[in-house]
């Protein structure tokens, strides 16, 4: 593994280690300053940086990494000081966000988010490089520095472009799910809550289900059949939330969190098993990052991973977090060992739109076993009885069940409400 030095101003240092790890850097060492405001030229105090340079003089480290955001100016003083490339947080999740992106949407939308985040950089070094404090910057001189800011600006035009593409081709898609009849579930929550294991658990899927942050980054897809008096229901499994995330970041996945958007419901996956005040942290951010969103569906509290806790500890855990879930129902489940999933399955039920039960009477003709067969993909076929007709007991979504009705009509058949 990497080796990194981490530089902080407070000690909530765990997810920032988790992180470099996820990064492939190990922590070797830890400079803390308490302060409130960090240096204006260099982040940390004159003092913590002499310390941190003679640290660096007798141990090999790859990487500095700081525990917060960097302003331009300071980056370049930290790295002309320390003499190694320097990531801030935001560097740290886009480079973790670069590795993992696997599909051409993800990809461009790392890449426009990175270039975002570059902007303010490239201008300070251009500053730089104008006042001949960099003259190696592009080595090209002012003209040329020039241009490639212009460059950054017309490649970002450009997969905004693509990007508003491919989400016109995803809410084609969405909407088509939408109009079949599909409820649609989206899974939500703090990135390593346990969102993939449970759509895993829910589907029989096997996802990628990793302890690194962000391993998932494309919205999957899956079919749930087990909730009890309901057509079927789509599940889509999302990227994962993060404390701090500028709004920039947040837009350029603008197209995958529309799956969670546009869902009927939406369940909140939250780690119940971590410290009280870590829990408090991260459902705050699930909040205001849904409300950033702006979703007007239901929302179902999911506290995953109770196996790691006693039961006592999980009531007191309830109690301190009861404010923070804003009166939303919720369940307590293991999605490891598959615990309460039936409880979870009752609650989606009583949560999604209400389908409408009808009994659906077809003649025998060969336009019927058609529409049968078609009515299986889309609403739950209970029971089915042939006599001198065939009798359908079935759940239908409300919103396709005038199509449905409509269409059985059409060849003779009959419909009744139940
Ligand atoms: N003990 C325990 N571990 C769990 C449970 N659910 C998930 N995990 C573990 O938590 C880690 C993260 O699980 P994932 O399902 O990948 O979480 P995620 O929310 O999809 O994470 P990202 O896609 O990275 O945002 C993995 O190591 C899982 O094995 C659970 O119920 N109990
Ligand atoms: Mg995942």
């Amino acid at each position: 593994m990497k080796k990194a030095l981490l530089v902080s101003l407070n000690d909530n240092c765990e997810e920032i280690k988790a992180l470099a790890k996820t990064l492939g850097y190990e922590v070797i060492g830890e400079f803390i300053q308490h302060r409130k405001e960090p240096d204006v030229r260099t982040y940390i105090g004159k003092g913590k940086l002499e310390e941190i340079k003679s640290y660096l003089e007798n141990n090999n480290v790859d990487i500095v990494i700081v525990n917060g955001d960097l302003k331009p100016s300071q980056w370049f003083n930290l790295e002309k000081e320390l003499g190694k490339d320097v990531y801030d947080r935001m560097h740290l999740i886009l480079s973790i966000f670069a590795e993992r992106a696997d599909s051409r949407e993800a990809k461009l939308q790392v890449k426009l988010a990175q270039l975002r985040y570059e902007r303010p950089f490239v201008r300070e070094l251009i500053h730089r490089a104008k006042a001949g404090e960099h003259p190696g910057f592009m080595a090209g001189g002012e003209y040329k520095v020039d241009d490639y800011y212009e460059m950054i600006k017309k490649q970002m035009v450009k997969i905004r472009r693509e990007l508003e593409k491919i989400r016109q081709d995803r809410e084609i898609r969405r909407k088509h799910r939408y109009e079949v009849g599909f409820y649609l579930v989206a899974i939500a929550g703090y990135t390593n809550a346990g969102k993939s294991s449970l759509l895993n658990i829910l589907s029989n899927e096997n996802i990628k289900v990793d302890e690194m942050l962000f391993s998932t980054l494309s919205p999957t897809t899956r079919r749930v059949s087990k909730v009890p008096s309901k057509p079927p229901i789509l599940l889509t499994d999302t990227v994962g939330f993060i404390k701090d995330l500028p709004s920039w970041v947040i837009e350029a996945f603008r197209s995958t969190l529309e799956e969670i958007k546009e869902a009927d419901l939406v369940l909140l996956v939250v780690d119940i098993s971590e410290e009280t005040p870590v829990v408090i942290d991260k459902l705050k951010t699930c909040f205001r990052e849904l409300k950033e969103i702006g979703i007007s569906s239901p929302i179902i509290v999911v506290f995953n991973k109770i196996d790691k806790i006693s039961s006592d500890d999980l009531n007191r855990k309830l109690e301190e977090v009861k404010a923070d879930i804003h009166g939303k129902p919720f369940v307590c489940i293991s999605a490891k060992e598959g615990r309460n999933i039936d409880k979870l399955l009752n609650l989606i039920s009583e949560n999604l739109p209400s389908a409408i039960r009808a009994k659906l009477i077809l003649p025998l003709s060969k336009e019927s076993q058609q529409f049968l067969s078609d009515l299986y993909c889309y609403a739950w076929v209970r029971n089915v009885r042939y006599s001198k007709n065939i009798e359908v007991d079935v759940f239908v979504n409300h919103r396709i069940f005038d199509k449905v009705a409509s269409a059985c009509r059409k060849f003779g058949g009959d419909v009744f409400v139940t």
